[in-house]
């Protein structure tokens, strides 16, 4: 049973229960109709809709997108809600949204208690509401407020709903007890049915312009642009019209690769940290977390353990250093308050009580989990893990936030090689969603679950990587941003690759992204790989030049671009610099088009994913795909790069590679998975599929 019916004295009770989330779907809205139908039937002169559980409808059943629709149909489902001769109440708690929160738009009235949510997320999935949510919503909240709601796709509390008229009371208690005494309260005042339907449509605003604002934000996604388009069919078409528009809208976006992408992105993000190798085991505890270094990461990860509610002493090399460290971090948390993310006594709470600092490694003897974050350098890191050994309590986990090194090296310098492990966070660590735990090969299974334990603690999306230099993320960025410097080599410039691939939807081009990250950060890294350079790989000189000149992109002010403040604009100094390079090595240049730059680029970075899929470095292409994601800005709209490369076509991206190979077979060598699926027909997903607990 999903949907129970109740009678309560004159009213009746539609109640769903239909775990986790009350998805709505078959059998949650054929027993909502008929739940409807039977108290008419049966002479109830009121309805009340609730949900059981942690939370009324969350929306459509996902799950059911791309297959044969099985009727009753949601719209039809609200409409007849909506058309009923006695009144409907919605009462409200955990989150309405998308077709849970039209469901509660077809309601005559509409009761939530103070925790709840409410939103239409549909554009984050690469569709609009399709049940009448772009129709109704602007009758009671007007276009402005309808706009920001359906294009952000971003849910409200109930205490903003109330004010935008979206509910008409919050009353904090039982949602089935608050709307049953609503319900007599509107039946002793004899109320009317309300339909928003019949409600005349807002003063119209200029459409055009929203559009053109919330295309400039979409950066390439459709379903932002085209729920203004929805919503602007309300203001020139009778209700029944634009429902039928809407719908029109919906179902050509429900076909879109976009739309497909995105709910790829949903379940992945869901399903990572799901490992068979982690059933039954239980993490360690991690009350208590130190942290080593209080640089930029060090600082960042304590910033997130401290906006998480956990215990964190940072151990810094001198008393200067800590104090910088403790202005880092009060930064943090300072813009953490600014931007509403904890409250003033949270923030307060934090630095006066939850935070030590120390110059000695003594503090760290209560420490659950010990993060280093000190320099990338190898003699440094065994360094410090020979001191936790000596002082770290026995269990402790020990982690390393290194980005390239070598995370058994580090275990093997130790006599505790199952408590080592690798927890890669980005950069700025308190604000970026992605972890990547590094399992080595000797890490215990209670370690690794630690690491995502934490991670769910500190609200990321961790992701298991194998070693390897650069683990899963740093590893592919090598290999499409080796591919990049090659295009600039043969004749593209920095600014029209940036430019094609911020088209294609990233927010920012490499370049631009090296200028962010810090050019002095490859430049090393060059220098580290220098000795066992393949003298076949095409290194350039002229990112070398530019550090030389001190110029290490937005920190210092100048890199490939100058910038200022927030603005960015070419470096007259960086073409000079490729151009001799060019004549140095003999090449001449030759034009790109911006369309031969996306797909070289995507092939480099789909085929290395595809080499760390093959080695198990990943687990799944999935896991792949998060990392880009939640880590290097790849559009959330292509889903990732391997399930792009499955929309794309796997043989047509094969034969590119061929075709690349000709000029550069060092480079462009075809992963030997990406050859077996094109050999059998099938694509980077059914692997996930095969390995889905
Ligand atoms: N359909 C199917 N499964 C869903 C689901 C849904 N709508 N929402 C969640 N799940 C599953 C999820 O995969 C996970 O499964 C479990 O529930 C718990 O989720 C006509 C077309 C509600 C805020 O976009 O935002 O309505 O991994 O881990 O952190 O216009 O889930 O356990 O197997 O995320 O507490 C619009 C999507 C649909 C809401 C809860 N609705 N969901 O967060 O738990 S489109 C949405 C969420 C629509 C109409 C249209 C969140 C949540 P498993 P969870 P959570
Ligand atoms: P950073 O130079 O900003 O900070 C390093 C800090 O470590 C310094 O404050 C230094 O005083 C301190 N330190 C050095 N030796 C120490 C010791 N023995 N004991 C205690 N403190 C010591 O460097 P960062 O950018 O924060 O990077 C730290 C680590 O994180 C590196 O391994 C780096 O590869 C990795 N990482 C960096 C980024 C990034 O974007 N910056 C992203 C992910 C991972």
């Amino acid at each position: 049973m999903t949907l129970y019916y109740e009678k309560h004295g004159d009213v009746a009770v539609l109640a769903a229960d239909n775990p986790p989330v009350n998805a709505l779907g078959q059998a949650v809205r054929g027993g909502l109709q008929d739940g409807l139908l039977r108290a008419i039937g049966e002479g109830a002169l009121a309805v009340l809709i609730l949900g059981r559980g942690r939370t009324w409808f969350a929306g459509a059943d996902i799950r059911e997108f791309g297959k044969p629709r099985v009727a009753p149909f949601l719209p039809d489902v609200c409409n007849r809600i909506e058309a009923s001769p006695i009144p409907v109440i919605a009462a409200i708690h955990g989150t309405a949204l998308g077709g849970g929160l039209e469901v509660a738009l077809s309601c005559h009235y509409r009761l939530a208690v103070p925790g709840a949510k409410l939103g239409l997320p549909e554009v984050s999935l690469g569709i609009i509401p399709g049940a009448g949510g772009t129709q109704r919503l602007p009758r009671l909240t007007g276009y402005e407020e309808a706009i920001a709601m359906i294009s952000g796709g971003r849910p409200i509390p109930a205490s903003k709903a109330l004010a935008l008229g979206l509910v008409d009371r919050i009353e904090e208690g039982d949602p089935m007890e608050l709307g049953l005494q609503y319900a007599r309260e509107l039946l002793a005042r004899n109320a009317p049915t309300r339909p928003v339907s019949a409600l005349p449509p807002p003063a119209p605003v200029d459409f055009e312009a929203a559009k053109a604002q919330v295309t400039r934000k979409a950066r390439g996604q459709l379903s932002p642009v085209a729920a203004v388009d929805a919503i602007a069919a309300s203001a020139r078409m009778p209700f029944f019209d634009g429902l039928a528009e809407e719908r029109r809208i919906f179902r050509e976006l429900m076909e879109t690769d976009q739309r497909e992408g995105l709910i790829h992105a949903f379940f992945a993000e869901r399903q990572v940290a799901k490992l068979p190798e982690l059933n039954d085991v239980s993490p360690r505890p991690l009350d208590m977390i130190g942290v080593i270094g209080g640089g930029t990461m060090g600082a960042g990860i304590a910033t997130a353990a401290l906006l998480a509610r956990l215990r964190v002493t940072l151990v810094e090399i001198d008393t200067d250093a800590l104090d910088s460290a403790r202005k880092r971090i009060a930064g943090n948390l300072s813009g953490a308050l600014r931007r509403g993310k904890i409250s003033q006594s949270h923030h307060d709470e934090v630095l006066s009580d939850a935070l030590s600092l120390a110059t000695g490694y003594d503090a760290l003897t209560d420490a659950d989990v010990i993060i280093e974050a000190v320099f990338e350098d190898m003699a440094i890191k065994k360094q410090v893990f020979a001191k936790l050994e000596a002082i770290a309590k026995p269990g402790a986990v020990l982690a390393s936030n290194t980005s390239y090194l070598d995370i058994d090296e580090i275990a093997a310098s130790t006599s505790r090689a199952p408590d080592v492990i690798g927890l890669h966070f980005f950069s700025p660590a308190h604000v970026m969603r992605l972890l990547e735990v590094v399992v080595g090969h000797q890490s215990a299974a209670d370690v690794t679950a630690t690491g995502f334990a934490l991670g769910k603690r500190l609200g990321k999306v961790s992701v298991r990587s194998g070693v390897c230099d650069g683990f899963i993320g740093n590893r592919i960025l090598f290999a499409y941003r080796t591919c990049a410097d090659h295009m600039v080599l043969d004749g593209a410039s920095p600014y029209q690759i940036d430019r094609a691939l911020e088209a294609f939807g990233f927010p920012m081009g490499p370049f631009a992204v090296a200028d962010l990250a810090g050019l002095d950060i490859g430049w090393a890294n060059r220098k580290r790989l220098a000795p066992d350079r393949d003298p076949r790989e095409r290194v350039p000189r002229y990112a070398d030049q530019l550090c030389e000149g001190g110029h290490f992109g937005q920190k210092t002010g100048r890199g490939y671009y100058i910038h200022d403040g927030r603005t960015r604009q070419e470096n007259p100094d960086v073409l000079p610099l490729i151009e001799a390079e060019r004549a140095d090595l003999g090449l001449s240049p030759r034009a790109f088009t911006d369309d031969e730059i996306t797909r070289r680029y995507m092939a480099a970075m789909v085929n290395e994913a595809a080499r760390v899929v093959e080695e198990g470095i990943a687990r799944r292409p999935l896991d792949v795909d998060m990392v880009l994601l939640m880590g290097y800005g790849f559009p959330r709209y292509h889903g990732g790069p391997l399930k792009w490369a499955d929309m794309q076509g796997l043989p047509g991206l094969l034969e590119d590679i061929h075709r690349f190979a000709e000029a550069d077979d060092f480079f462009w060598q075809p992963s030997d998975l990406l050859m077996k699926l094109v050999a059998q027909g099938r694509v980077f997903d059914d692997l996930n599929k095969e390995q889905t607990p």
